[in-house]
């Protein structure tokens, strides 16, 4: 489609809507930038755009008169279709494309998409690196960090295109379709953003609603709601499962990674093979298997880009053994369902670091999931009394309270004997103490670092 001859609003100024500015700048159109933040910063924005060009803002409310000069608005994810600028333009009859469906639209090559609730950077970055040791040209975007919009345009007939793809960005899409997609699994999340589970669930099964029969949806067998969503489906369905061999699909078996397709078995790699620890790691690895078979990448590449990854940094990272101490750095476990993974990723008894940020929620279904496996709790931040407190009342007794991380890890490798693990997963958010999660990961390592030093 030639965007030359319109003019776009783009609602939001993060990092979707400089993208998206970008892309259309570059692509000749006529654009305009909306903000609901009064307080934007324009000198600091304009920096950011293409040839620091000083396009219109709106900052602040969008009235119908103003709406009506516009052909199309282009939302950022995180502002919903239900906000009111995107109402205006839908009351007024005109287009609203997610940042995603943007991108699309002027995007050469094959692309593979991946949702979910959980895991899905994880099998974004993991997919990612397969399809770097095979294709040229690879580019991964998305939720993961880089707006599909900022490389669009750089994209050839022969790329491949990996994008993580949240519900945000899926609520506005028109012609986006992926070559092959996959829904990894859905637990209730967003629900301030789409009412209910049933909304959140079709918002994620929409990143298929395009396909046809020759193109590839990727689904997950063991949960309950993505396993229905092949009766839907207007792509060919292919399941994963950790538990269940599967006639057309990837599978674990006896430890081994199995692709079965059309009465062909083929073996992809062990567990002796991976470097990511825990059930929900093996499902991420049986997706990106999945993903990247029909996306046409051979089986010993597969294999190979497996062994090459060591998972993302602060997400259950390896860190490093220290006298036969394992240490993981989970900073990014900000919540509890986030940390639960954490400690059901530990096969060895653990101490757990833990607490910091009050977004005043509830502990009890991280303590319940210790499961026998947690020896210490070491707490520290603002959350650590309410959190020692919900570990009590469900009879945990072994806490500790800590100053700082240094304190924490110098405890940690104290008592920690040979065959044991320390994990860093709080399950609260890093502010207070530090100024975000990757900081908080990296003085964590840092200190390991220390004390492999000592
Ligand atoms: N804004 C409004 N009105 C609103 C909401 C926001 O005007 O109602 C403005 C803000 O003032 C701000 C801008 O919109 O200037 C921010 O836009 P944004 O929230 O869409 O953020 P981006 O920087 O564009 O980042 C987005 C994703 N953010 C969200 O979905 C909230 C990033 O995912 C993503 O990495 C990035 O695009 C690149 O694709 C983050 C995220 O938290 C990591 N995602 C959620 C998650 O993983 O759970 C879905």
């Amino acid at each position: 489609m030639s965007l030359k001859d319109k003019n776009f609003l783009v609602a939001g100024a993060g990092k979707s809507g400089v993208g998206s500015v970008n892309l259309l700048l570059e692509a000749g159109a006529k654009v305009s930038l909306y903000d609901g933040n009064e307080k934007l910063n324009l000198e600091e924005l304009y920096d950011k755009l293409y040839e620091k060009k000083q396009i219109p803002v709106i900052l602040g409310e969008v009235t119908g008169k103003e709406a009506d000069s516009f052909d199309l608005l282009v939302l950022s994810p995180g502002i919903s279709v239900n906000a009111p600028i995107a109402k205006v333009f839908l009351e007024n009859g005109k287009p609203v494309w997610s940042e995603i469906e943007l991108a699309y639209q002027v995007s050469k090559g094959q692309i593979a998409a991946i949702t979910g609730t959980n895991g899905k950077t994880t099998t974004t970055a993991l997919t990612g690196e397969i399809m770097k040791g095979y294709y040229d040209s690879t580019f991964v975007v998305g939720n993961i960090g880089t707006p599909y919009t900022s490389v669009a345009l750089d994209t050839k007939e022969d790329s491949v295109i990996v994008a993580e793809i949240s519900s945000f960005q899926l609520e506005t899409i028109v012609d986006f379709c992926p070559k092959v997609c996959a829904v990894l699994n859905i637990t209730p999340d967003h629900l301030d953003r789409h009412g209910t589970v049933e909304v959140y669930a079709q918002t994620k099964e929409s990143i298929g609603k395009n396909q046809t029969k020759d193109q590839v949806m990727v689904l997950n067998y063991e949960d309950d709601t993505t396993r229905k969503m092949a009766e839907g489906a207007s792509g060919k369905v292919v399941f994963f499962s950790l538990h269940h061999k599967i006639s057309e699909g990837v599978f674990l078996d006896n430890g081994t990674f199995i692709i079965e397709e059309q009465g062909k078995t083929m073996p992809v790699c062990t567990l002796d093979d991976i470097h990511l620890p825990g059930d929900h790691n093996y499902e991420n690895i049986l997706a990106a298997i999945a993903v990247s078979y029909f996306m046409g990448v051979p089986v010993q590449y597969i294999k190979e880009g497996i062994m090459r990854f060591h998972g993302v940094e602060h997400r259950i990272e390896y860190v490093d053994t220290v006298n036969g101490v394992a240490y993981y750095n989970d900073s990014k476990g900000t919540n509890t369902d986030a940390a639960i993974k954490g400690i059901q990723a530990m096969n060895r008894p653990t101490y757990l670091i833990g607490g910091g940020y009050d977004k005043k929620s509830p502990y009890d279904d991280w303590i319940e999931a210790f499961d026998g496996k947690v020896k210490e709790l070491i707490l520290m931040g603002v959350t650590a009394q309410k959190i020692a407190q919900t570990a009590r009342n469900h009879g945990f007794e072994d806490i500790v309270f800590v100053e700082s991380m240094e304190e924490a890890v110098s405890y940690a490798a104290k008592k920690a004997q040979d065959g044991e693990a320390v994990l860093l997963s709080p399950a609260c958010a890093s502010w207070g103490m530090f100024p975000n999660y990757e900081v908080r990961g990296d003085i964590f390592k840092e200190c390991v670092k220390k004390l492999k030093e000592q």
